[in-house]
């Protein structure tokens, strides 16, 4: 690439192909890679707190120290209420809508995200990640945001990605105009456009799947993942799912967590429809790819309710469909 393209440049670029655009969109892109810039500088740090035993409740200046994802959760909160560009916001890590405070005037756009993804993984310095997607509000303007402008299906995204704080920190996002990822330069504290116009290989190289709960899974799914095992593709299971979606955008594969048997409370699988799911399938549809929950595509899901859990198959169409043929019960 013989040009450096910035994330706020790009982000600009595209608003300027919308003549109708106030800007509003572009600005609540740009406080999304600040706030992945200020995580990333704390994930780096948690290690090194943790290494020097700093990660009980007190810091050397004696300041109390904020668990990894309350610290995310906090700082995309506070760089996002007081904008005016919001109507409410939704997170994984708090159970109800989070309204903007009385004192600030709120906006058109309705902001979902989770903080800190696979924060099962922190304490081994494996890859995490933040997921958002903006939505328009659905509520009158002008006035304070709703439950009902967060459950919208993912057909209603305006804009969506996720940080991923690995080896390098990368923004991928996608404003229905391709997909694009940037890596962060720490030296300038800058996004750079690394990856332009992402699309899924059409050839897949990998599974992703927790194998572990083989037993729990149904009949279905147990061949489906015999049939890949026929394939021949390799497993690759991180245990993050922004880590594991990311690789296999890049590397071409199919990531599924299926409903199982193992906790009768969760029937539907794990991961959220709001808040991780349907960010990601935006991104896969957009990068010609397919997501679905087994029988229909995740971004036409009408959520119930903030929380709502799904199983997800997420990655190259062909892997997609076929799962949803084995889940039918008519396998090829
Ligand atoms: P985590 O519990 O570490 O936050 O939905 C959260 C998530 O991680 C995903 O990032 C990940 O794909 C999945 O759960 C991992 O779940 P299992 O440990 O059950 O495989």
């Amino acid at each position: 690439m013989d040009r450096v393209i910035t994330i706020e440049r790009h982000i600009l670029r595209q608003q300027q192909m919308h003549p109708e655009a106030t800007g509003t969109l572009t600005s609540i892109l740009y406080d999304i890679a600040l706030a992945g810039k200020m995580i990333a500088r704390e994930t780096t740090r948690a290690a090194l707190e943790e290494i020097l035993g700093l990660t009980g409740r007190f810091n050397v200046q004696g300041e109390e120290v904020a668990k990894l994802d309350d610290y995310a959760n906090a700082a995309i909160v506070r760089l996002n209420q007081f904008t005016g560009r919001l109507a409410v916001m939704g997170s994984e890590e708090i159970g109800d809508i989070i309204p903007i405070p009385d004192e600030y005037p709120t906006g058109r756009y309705v902001l979902l995200f989770d903080p800190l993804d696979g924060s099962s993984n922190i304490d081994y310095s494996v890859s995490i990640g933040t997921i958002f997607s903006i939505l328009r509000r659905k509520s009158p303007d002008g006035t304070r945001g709703t439950v009902e402008d967060c459950l919208q299906s993912g057909r209603n995204i305006v804009a969506a990605g996720y940080v991923l704080y690995g080896p390098s920190t990368m923004m991928v996002y996608s404003s229905g105009n391709g997909v694009q990822g940037f890596t962060l330069d720490q030296t300038v504290g800058e996004f750079l456009l690394t990856h332009p116009d992402i699309t899924i290989p059409a050839k897949p190289k990998f599974y992703s799947v927790n194998q572990g709960y083989e037993r729990h899974w149904s009949r279905e799914i147990q061949e489906f993942t015999n049939c890949l095992q026929a394939k021949n593709l390799s497993l690759r299971y991180i245990g993050s799912l922004v880590a594991d979606f990311h690789r296999n955008l890049l590397g071409g594969g199919i990531f599924y967590y299926p409903a199982d048997t193992r906790d009768p409370k969760l029937p539907h699988g794990k991961l959220r429809l709001l808040y991780e799911a349907s960010p990601l399938s935006f991104l896969a549809e957009h990068a010609g790819g397919k997501a679905s929950d087994g029988r229909q595509p995740i971004l036409d899901i009408e959520p119930e309710k903030l929380h709502q859990r799904t199983p997800l198959f997420i990655g190259n169409k062909e892997l997609v469909e076929l799962a949803e043929a084995y889940i039918r019960g008519d396998k090829p």
